[in-house]
């Protein structure tokens, strides 16, 4: 066999003394085309196999900032050797794994020579080479280059790489949500366009566009200059946004974030250092206690405890503003609109509606202001890292943390972003079953029903329920993925890595763009397709309207009531005469009347569209503790989980006797015969593990690549729900809690 071997390594880490090594007299010396950097080449043999050995320049990084970069990137380009060793200095790993992270990102075939593991020695740092080749997927061999110990072992690892003659998927690092966002962006719509994809990685491309490489840039726009321009104008975008919620550049993120990989993944056992070198940095003193063992988990209870209490603390009163805010605008056009449909869309369909969701706009808000806090400091990053050990336990990966965490592992995420965030994820597997039970997690759109819940039966122990939902996610999510490991998507787990941006203390005016982008998001949701949602839902449960014959039934019978008492005042209730006093006659003829218009309105509810389905659901959804009009809205929050709210809000409304009477929604639950907090927990139970949203289940089959999955999310999520909030209800029933 015949191979070309290319050396690659930073300066000094003895790239030239193991090239001699290698090659002793059988070299020469030339010079790159075009350029005066030398080029030495050499020969030597192995086993009967021929390597051409090229050494090239010493490199730091594979960017284009040097001629000696972009000479050696276009060597892997235009030459394609079939293995490139990279010599890396075992003292000083950190700095030197950094081009090792990028020939894997640019997906080359690569073997690690540990080169110098007698100085690291030396200076007490014991170097696991067979930890590390597990960690990164690739071979690596300690060796001497000055003595010439471990060549053999090195050339041996060489030629089996090029025997096995597969090119490696680029190694995917995870850049933080902003740049991560951008990232599988732009690298669509390269991939759409074979944009530079026969040279180099989709994803490296889009890399080296953020990082502003200036060779790659103007290769790209003498390509094809509109797709070049349109993704610059993404990177400008980037740019600016980082520059004012974190008062940094993509560079240097994907630089922080590159270094937190490698100190991550020297972190998994890779290095033992013999006696303390003082050469803890800041980061690493406050990991000590951030990150400990035992400390860790408790330390992170206790933030998202906290976290809980800040947001349901700080935000009960803007939440009582926004609820009045609404309640006044309901009486407002309970006065002033003619009775009718309009009247009843008005109030019902878009008041109600729309309105119940809006009104946990500042709770929202106060929990991404917390969750802000928390991922630009760097400690979200930390809490993925200490998850780490418990996720192998479920047969995920570490980088599943961070899918988890976007999705909503705080409260408060989204499950699109987090089913994209599994791209992380090397092993297939483990990427299914992550993007399958990360919807799980409590996105931002559970928390107003989950807000209603706690507000309506749980108000004396907000922070602690909510914490208590957190932990019911997980478990469930873990569980359900170990369930999945172990029947439909079984295979090995795969080493794992994660990075470790150093701590940064975040910036108010970074926290408050964040805070905002998030809760603006949510707000253009219930203006937009929550509005639409919440109008069909009202028509559902409005049309077809009663039949004339028996709405006249109602009207006789109220009459008749009425005949009964010619001298009675009769009046509605909540009108100003109300507290005045009624005789105890008025009063029971007003309690009759008033039992005939509830009667008309849920006969009403019961005969519209949604309210068929909702009842023909009842008989299977009673064991859980839901009536008809729960199951509406609960089948309204498969567009939407917003939606659940909502159309309990329109529900509730339409069903009640005087719709013109602003109470909050979580009052009329709370007085509602139908509910209690058992059912409260069955709801809840059921809002955690049901279907995904329509979105999030579209993101899952195009990230799966199969409808397969995202019917099996839909029938599989509901099927624990039911289950689970089913046994929670009747568990609950036996042991006397309804
Ligand atoms: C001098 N172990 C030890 N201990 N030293 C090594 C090893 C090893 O495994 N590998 C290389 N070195 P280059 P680049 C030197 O030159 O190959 C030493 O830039 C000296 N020179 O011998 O040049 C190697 O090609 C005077 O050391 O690196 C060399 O990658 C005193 O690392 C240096 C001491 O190797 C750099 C060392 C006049």
């Amino acid at each position: 066999m015949e191979a070309t071997v290319a050396l690659a390594g930073n300066p000094n880490s003895g790239k030239t003394t193991l090239f001699n090594a290698l090659t002793g007299a059988r070299q020469h010396v030339g010079n790159y085309p075009g350029v005066t950097v030398e080029k030495k080449e050499g020969s030597c043999s192995h086993n009967g196999n021929q390597l051409h050995i090229v050494d090239l320049p010493g490199t730091y990084s594979l960017t284009a900032y040097s001629i000696e970069e972009v000479v050696a990137r276009d060597f892997l380009i235009s030459q394609k050797p079939e293995v490139v060793i990279d010599i890396v200095d075992a003292s000083n790993l950190e700095r030197n794994l950094y081009l090792a992270v990028q020939f894997l990102e640019m997906g080359v075939p690569l073997v690690l020579s540990l080169n110098m593991i007698d100085v690291a020695r030396q200076r007490g740092i014991e170097v696991d080479a067979k930890r590390l080749s597990e960690l990164l997927g690739v071979p690596a061999v300690p060796t001497i280059a000055r003595s010439g110990r471990g060549k053999d072992d090195l050339l041996a690892a060489a030629v089996l790489k090029v025997k096995e003659g597969r090119k490696p998927d680029p190694l995917v690092i995870s850049y933080g949500d902003d740049l991560d966002l951008a990232l599988a962006e732009m690298e669509g719509r390269i991939r759409a366009q074979s944009f530079l994809t026969n040279l180099y990685p989709a994803r490296w491309v889009a890399l080296k566009f953020l990082e502003g490489d200036a060779q790659i840039l103007e290769k790209g726009r003498k390509l094809n200059p509109e797709l070049a321009s349109s993704l610059e104008k993404t990177v400008h975008k980037v740019t600016d946004h980082l520059a004012k919620t974190l008062d940094t550049e993509p560079e240097a993120l994907i630089s922080d974030h590159r270094y937190g990989y490698i100190h991550a993944l020297l972190k998994q056992g890779v290095i033992q250092r013999q006696y303390n070198q003082n050469r803890l940095y800041a980061s690493d003193t406050i990991d000590r206690f951030l990150t400990h063992r035992l400390l860790g988990p408790i330390i992170m209870l206790l933030v998202v405890m906290g976290l809980y209490k800040f947001t349901f603390t700080y935000s009960e009163m803007p939440v009582a503003w926004v609820e009045g805010f609404f309640g006044w605008l309901g009486d407002l056009a309970a006065a002033h609109l003619p009775e009718g449909l309009f009247k009843s869309l008005v109030l019902s369909g878009i008041i109600d509606g729309v309105g119940g969701v809006m009104g946990f706009v500042p709770l929202i808000m106060f929990m991404f202001f917390g969750i802000s806090i928390l991922e630009d400091s760097g400690y979200l990053a930390r809490v993925a890292y200490m998850l780490d050990r418990v996720f192998r336990i479920f047969g995920l990966h570490g980088n599943s943390v961070m899918a988890y965490i976007v999705s909503g592992g705080i409260a408060g995420g989204c499950a699109v972003p987090g089913v994209m965030a599994t791209r992380t994820l090397r092993s297939p597997k483990e990427r299914l079953a992550t993007l399958l039970t990360a919807p799980f997690m409590n996105c931002g759109a559970k928390l107003p029903v989950f807000a209603l819940l706690i507000a309506a039966f749980f108000a004396e122990n907000e922070a602690g329920i909510m914490f208590a939902i957190t932990i019911i996610a997980w478990a469930g999510a873990l569980l359900a993925a170990k369930l999945l490991r172990s029947t439909v998507v079984k295979g090995p787990a795969t080493p794992f890595v994660m990075e470790l941006p150093p701590y940064r203390i975040p910036t108010f005016k970074g926290l408050c763009i964040h805070t905002w982008e998030r809760t603006w998001q949510y707000i253009k949701k219930a203006g937009t397709v929550i509005l639409g949602i919440a109008i069909i839902l009202w028509a559902m449960m409005t049309f077809p309207s009663l039949s004339d014959s028996r709405a006249a039934e109602f009207e006789r019978q109220r009459i008749a009531i009425a005949a009964e008492a010619p001298t009675a005042t009769v009046q509605k209730p909540g009108s100003a005469q109300e507290d005045t006093g009624l005789s105890a006659a008025a009063q029971q003829l007003q309690d009759r009347l008033e039992a005939v218009d509830h009667a008309e309105a849920e006969a009403g509810l019961r005969y519209s569209v949604a309210g068929r389905i909702g009842t023909a659901l009842e008989s299977v959804t009673r064991l859980a503790g839901f009536d008809w009009r729960t199951n509406i809205a609960l089948l309204g929050g498969f567009a939407a989980k917003e939606v659940v709210v909502s159309t309990l809000g329109t529900a509730y409304s339409l069903g009640e006797v005087d719709p013109e009477q602003s109470e909050p929604l979580s009052e009329r639950l709370a007085n509602s015969p139908e509910w209690s907090p058992l059912v409260a927990w069955s709801l809840i139970i059921f809002t955690i593990f049901y279907a995904p949203c329509f979105v999030t289940v579209v993101c899952i089959v195009r990230e799966s690549g199969s409808w397969k999955w995202g019917a099996f999310s839909v029938t599989f999520n509901t099927a624990v729900a039911y289950v689970l909030a089913a046994g929670v209800y009747q568990i609950g029933t036996f042991l006397g809690g309804s």
